[in-house]
């Protein structure tokens, strides 16, 4: 069969996307796809993840692509396949992860016309995806192998322009759809043109950079908050600042700052709870706010700024994002993290001042030195099972945070630490859904093993993303904190409303998980202490595949007892440290 037109036009662009820095496509079986599959696969510097389920081979893209920062091609064939990629390209595009979705298509002919297996799959991502294209037929003529190599280049760099965010080319294809492998696919002349498209980053303007230098030059309590920050370069920057200026930081658990750098005194980690009280939000009041990355998980933190719109407040964001949920901002300026600070620290001096980085420092031990007291081996009690990973995991490993209370935990339970660990989660959109598959993506990219803390809803929403850790033999740890329900809801004000609070919010499972670690072939443990957790989670650490330690939680006792530990925790920082 001679196909050479179809495979010179498919493998032009394929070689395209890897010219703009893709390196890994997830691929999804169907036969309108097939060009698009066989050619990913047949390039030498593409590496191919196939998965069978779209909406979790979606979410274990968006796990790669976030944890690299670099774009990555989710190919599927025509028809529903694509509508199941939507919620990962809703939370790629909340989150700014760069995917290029490649979604096979019937050629114009077909369409509309009750042909088998085609939907209408224009902008069927409406505006979750920065760009959309409808791609030309396949044609071999010079000047359309140009624009198809320009389309790929141009996808591949919209992906990566801040923010960074899912793109889809729509990709029409006519039988027969069997590339003809016989001739090199991604073969150059030397004449052919190269498209090199280059990215930049936001540079603000000199007036403002000065008039917010002197604004940070006049602070007295100058108060950095950090959200989620992907880049190293981000992470140091923040510090940075925060030495030059003696100002805490206010540091989210996906800010990566809680773990593996040296500067502890500048991290604040208990501010989620310490911000619960009305005289300690008065005590540790700034007179400034520098945020970079999103608003971080912490409720209190965000109402507490919110009360304080007084204060002034100033958002750095690369992407000149409005990620001002309290609507306080005063300043909302599109930067680069290390542009900004390297250009207000040339132009302010240093702080010398420590009282207010002292004040929050005092505290936030205090709260840690109290909370360490509740610590015992009785794991139906969160903050146990927290602690306990803390120290379990391995350095330079992954954990990856379920939505819901896991995220919360987090954030009250773990200390700051020197081991290095990568924390991540799904929180631009906050779903509870394609957890598990996001958490294997990240393997791809970062080849750690990765524990995955997640409640049981969310991983029953996934259980089908655990196939990968299987096939692909992706070394898994998942602690799944059993509460057999949403035990979030139990902290909301429905939580005494009998007879509707069971049925619509915690809809308990009564779901016996030990089955699905079996049918992925994975290990399966289930530890009511520490002891057994140690052991138990370390019997199997950095082995492939899955290994289930489920513990049970009770989340009807939990709200009264979590509330009197804070009250009582709160109450001694306070004799401590309040005047
Ligand atoms: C896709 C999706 N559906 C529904 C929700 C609303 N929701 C938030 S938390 C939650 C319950 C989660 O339960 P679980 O994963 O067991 O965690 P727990 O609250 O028990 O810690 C639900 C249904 C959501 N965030 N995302
Ligand atoms: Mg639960």
């Amino acid at each position: 069969m001679n196909n050479q037109t179809m495979t010179t036009y498919i493998g032009r662009m394929m070689d395209e996307f890897v010219q703009g820095g893709v390196k890994e496509a997830v691929v999804c079986p169907g036969s309108r796809s097939t060009p698009l599959a066989m050619l990913a696969l047949a390039h030498q510097e593409i590496n191919v993840h196939v998965l069978v389920d779209e909406r979790s081979a979606a979410f274990y893209a968006l796990g790669l692509a976030k944890a690299n920062q670099k774009p990555v091609l989710l190919i599927c064939t025509s028809g529903t396949a694509a509508a199941n990629f939507y919620p990962a390209i809703v939370e790629a595009h909340y989150s700014r992860v760069p995917l290029i979705v490649l979604t096979a298509d019937r050629p114009h002919e077909l369409r509309e016309v009750g042909a088998p297996q085609a939907i209408d799959q224009q902008f069927i991502f409406g505006k979750f995806v920065k760009w959309f294209t409808d791609l030309a037929l396949p044609d071999k003529n010079e000047k359309m192998l140009r624009y198809v190599q320009t389309a790929a280049a141009r996808a591949g760099y919209i992906a990566m322009q801040e923010p960074k965010g899912p793109v889809q080319v729509n990709v029409p294809l006519r039988e027969p759809l069997l590339p003809d492998m016989s001739i090199d696919p991604f073969h150059r002349e030397e004449t052919d043109t190269k498209k090199i498209m280059g990215t930049g980053q936001a540079v603000p303007n000199e007036h403002m950079v000065s008039e917010l230098a002197s604004i940070i030059a006049h602070s007295r309590r100058g108060l950095i908050v950090a959200g989620e920050l992907h880049m190293q370069e981000e992470q140091e920057a923040v510090l940075r600042l925060a030495k030059a200026r003696n100002y805490p930081i206010l540091a989210d658990p996906l800010s990566q700052l809680r773990n593996g750098h040296e500067s502890e005194m500048y991290i604040i980690d208990a501010y989620d709870s310490l911000l619960k009280d009305e005289e300690l939000q008065q005590h540790l009041l700034p007179d400034l706010v520098i945020r970079f990355g999103p608003m971080p998980v912490s409720k209190p933190l965000f109402k507490w700024l919110e009360k304080h719109s007084e204060i002034e407040q100033i958002v750095v964001d690369a992407a000149g994002g409005f990620r001002d949920p309290g609507l306080t901002a005063t300043y909302l300026i599109e930067s680069h993290v290390g542009f900004f600070v390297n250009e207000v620290l040339n132009r302010v001096d240093k702080h010398e001042d420590t009282n207010y980085l002292n004040r929050w420092h005092d505290v936030n031990s205090s709260f840690r030195t109290h909370l360490a007291q509740y610590a015992d081996e009785d794991l139906t009690f969160e903050g146990n099972v927290y602690r306990q990973l803390q120290h379990l995991l391995p350095k330079e490993s992954v954990l990856f945070i379920g939505n819901s209370m896991p995220i919360r935990d987090v954030d009250t339970f773990f200390e700051t630490q020197k081991k290095p660990l990568r924390m991540m989660a799904n929180r631009g959109a906050n779903g509870i859904d394609g957890v598990v598959s996001t958490a294997l993506g990240t393997y791809a990219a970062l080849k750690q093993p990765i524990t995955l803390v997640i409640g049981d809803l969310s991983f029953y929403h996934d259980m089908n993303g655990l196939l990968s850790a299987k096939l692909m033999h992706i070394p898994l740890t998942v602690v799944l904190i059993n509460n057999d329900g949403g035990g979030i809801f139990s902290f909301l004000p429905q939580a005494s409303d009998e007879p509707y609070y069971e049925k619509l919010f915690g809809t308990p499972t009564g779901l016996n998980f030990e089955y699905a670690s079996k049918l992925y072939g994975g290990t399966y443990s289930k530890p009511t202490t520490k002891q057994e957790l140690h052991d138990q989670y370390m019997a199997h650490i950095n082995e492939p595949g899955l290994h289930l330690i489920e513990i049970e939680t009770d989340r009807h006792s939990r709200v009264g007892k979590h509330r009197q530990m804070m009250d009582e925790i709160l109450r001694e920082v306070k004799k401590e440290w309040l005047p």
